[in-house]
């Protein structure tokens, strides 16, 4: 476990380029509460309200319900200290404060040990659109509240243990697991009865992409296939090209049960498929028209 530091000043993290974020500290540090600023808590306020509004029909349902038991709300930015007795009684998972993006390996022995590094800073106001990196409102408006739910609680577990277990192997391992977390805990579209839901961290704290992944006609939204999502790149800098959709949370815990080991042997001699590529034996649920798509870029 990494040491434990005072709450840092706010430092300026660089500009970056599209795609790349330095990792800074991989130290937890305690949430500084008492110091965010009247600004912080009416970004975390405005954020909070404006995507409610939106996930209401689009969100999944076991999310609106996690973020509502979980006691969040628009008033002020919440106390980790309050979330984790709710959480560690539901799923006996932690949140920690951290100052940003951390090494691989870090990341996943936090997950491993139900540790989830939540960015103690939140975006300036002049950044309440876009932001490049992770900050405390993508991580804990949009990754904390799925931790209530038992099998995604299981599942994210389980896939730091992988991912400990993937950097061991080496970097084409942790780029097909990546590619995993990237296309279901980020960009994760779930079936409903009444519908496709979003359940992905990245999609639920954006504003523009909670509408795109749903309803645009442009990107491909595909049934999950594991070995497929291992092989499929992705943007990190635009909207997704392809979503996949999962029938449950169990069908992810049920995926990713088995040892990996073997699967990145048999795709390290498969070719990695282009983000926007629509395969002959995917379940197309929709096929994407690519309108607007950015040619190249996809890692
Ligand atoms: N670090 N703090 C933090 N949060 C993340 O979501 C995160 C990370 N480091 C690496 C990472 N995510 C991704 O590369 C995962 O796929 C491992
Ligand atoms: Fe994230």
């Amino acid at each position: 476990m990494a040491e434990t530091a005072t709450p840092p000043r706010r430092v300026e993290h660089q500009q970056t380029d599209k795609g790349y974020v330095p990792v800074y500290t991989t130290a937890v540090v305690e949430q500084p509460w008492e110091e965010y600023s009247a600004d912080d808590h009416a970004t975390w306020g405005t954020l909070y309200t404006r995507q409610r509004e939106l996930l209401a029909g689009r969100a999944c349902d076991e999310f609106l319900r996690a973020q509502d038991a979980m006691g969040m709300d628009a008033r002020a930015i919440p106390r980790f200290d309050q979330l984790n007795e709710v959480l560690g009684a539901a799923t006996g998972w932690t949140l920690v404060g951290v100052e940003g993006l951390l090494p691989e390996l870090d990341f996943f022995d936090h997950l491993a040990n139900r540790r989830f590094p939540v960015t103690w800073w939140i975006r300036r106001p002049e950044q309440i659109d876009y932001i490049a990196e992770p900050d405390l409102f993508h991580d804990l408006f949009g990754h904390v509240p799925l931790l209530m739910d038992p099998m995604f609680a299981d599942y994210m577990q389980a896939y730091g243990a992988g991912g400990v277990k993937a950097h061991a192997i080496g970097p084409e391992a942790l780029q097909q697991l990546t590619r995993l977390y990237w296309y279901t805990v980020e960009f994760g579209l779930i079936r409903q009865a009444d519908g496709l839901r979003i359940y992905g961290a990245g999609i639920v704290s954006s504003k523009g992409e909670s509408l795109y992944s749903l309803e645009s006609e442009a990107p491909n939204r595909i049934g999950f296939d594991l070995e497929r999502i291992m092989r499929t790149r992705y943007r990190i800098d635009t909207y997704q090209k392809t979503y996949f959709v999962i029938d449950s949370f169990e069908q992810l815990m049920q995926a990713t049960a088995p040892d990996f080991t073997p699967i990145y042997a048999r795709l390290a001699a498969q070719e990695t498929i282009p983000a926007g590529d629509v395969r002959e034996d995917d379940e197309v649920i929709h096929r994407g028209t690519g309108e607007g798509w950015a040619s190249g870029g996809d890692v």
